[in-house]
């Protein structure tokens, strides 16, 4: 497949039209039609630098590389998703083939005023917020969206200087139509805006600390649910990267390990940004992609037993010794350490 046609099956549709356009363009990389969902499979391919899929596998419906990435996501006839698995893993060019999986929003948020709350306290925030205020620095939250229609908000998040709103036109040329502040991957649509309540949550404690980021809004889910797909996930870590956020926060975990996802991590540690990851909140080891190597744990626990004084936080069983990038960024809860599980 061509630039150009892999081009224009990147191009992002405000969600009004999208309908239309969607049959004639045969749009994006990651919506798509219901009806197609049922009979296909969303393949994560990466290339080795410099690769490209072509031939294209017979079977594979669409495919589409994610800007600035060695990723496509492809979609394949459910009945040739095996056989066109076996082609592409024998390729040398390819670096590995998954199947798109689910992940989850870590919906747990019940933290209060961040200020008053206990966590201010045991994040040690006031001493976090001496030392940056967080100016100059974009956070992209790959969350549930954020309330677009609270003014709190609205000095707070970042505007893309090289999108004009609202005449549907990708002015930037980035493949998203009118990303002008942040995207909604979820529902594909350019208004990230929360029906949930856990994206505006967590963007508010990234505030409170560092009152002067910005925040990039990515919605991964579609409105009314929690869950994604980790094809999305990817796309949003290389969109993030493209706007040059410094920190990608992620309150989510996936279901399965992602070479994909890893990919985008280490993408993102390669352009010198910070993935912050959550541990996970099923009250075992710590979920992908936060268990991934290069990792600093935080833990953060009201009292013995996990946050919320509910147990359910997940753990991990690194030594200090045992990862390079450890360091105790912030250590508390000492209960932890005594009991021997850590609280970091
Ligand atoms: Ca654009
Ligand atoms: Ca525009
Ligand atoms: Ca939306």
């Amino acid at each position: 497949m061509g630039n150009e046609m892999e081009s224009l099956l990147r191009i992002r549709m405000k969600g009004r039209v999208l309908g239309i356009l969607f049959i004639t363009a045969f749009a994006v990389c990651g919506y798509v039609l219901p009806c197609m969902a049922q009979d296909t499979v969303e393949l994560l391919v990466v290339l080795e630098q410099g690769a490209s899929i072509e031939p294209l596998p017979q079977g594979v419906i669409t495919s589409c590389r994610i800007p600035g990435s060695p990723v496509i996501r492809m979609r394949v006839s459910k009945d040739r998703v095996e056989e066109i698995m076996r082609e592409l893993k024998a390729r040398k060019d390819v670096r590995s083939v998954e199947r798109s999986g689910t992940g989850r929003i870590e919906n747990n948020p019940d933290v209060g005023g961040l200020k008053d709350s206990e966590w201010y306290e045991e994040i040690e925030g006031e001493d976090i917020s001496k030392l940056s205020s967080g100016a100059g620095v974009l956070v992209a939250v790959i969350d549930t969206g954020i309330d677009l229609e609270n003014t709190i908000f609205e000095p707070c998040v970042f505007v893309n200087p090289a999108e004009i709103p609202g005449d549907l036109i990708d002015n930037d040329g980035n493949g998203y139509i009118d990303d002008r502040r942040g995207w909604d991957f979820g529902d594909n649509d350019n208004e990230p805006r929360d029906e949930n309540g856990h994206g505006t949550e967590v963007s508010s404690i990234i505030l409170g600390l560092a009152p002067e980021c910005r925040i990039l809004p990515l919605k991964i889910n579609p409105d009314g649910g929690d869950t994604f797909t980790t094809g999305d996930l990817v796309e949003c870590i290389y969109y993030a990267l493209s706007l040059g956020a410094r920190v990608i926060n992620l309150s989510l975990t996936v279901d399965q390990n992602s070479e994909a996802v890893s990919e985008a991590i280490r993408a993102a540690y390669g352009a010198g940004s910070l993935v912050v990851a959550a541990a996970g909140n099923d009250s075992g080891d710590v979920a992908f992609p936060a268990k991934g190597k290069r990792r600093v744990e935080v833990e953060i626990g009201l009292e013995p037993g996990g946050n919320h004084g509910d147990g359910i936080n997940n753990r991990g069983q690194v030594k200090p010794d045992e990862d390079d990038y450890w360091k105790d960024l912030l250590s508390i809860s000492e209960e932890y350490a005594q009991g021997g599980q850590k609280g970091r």
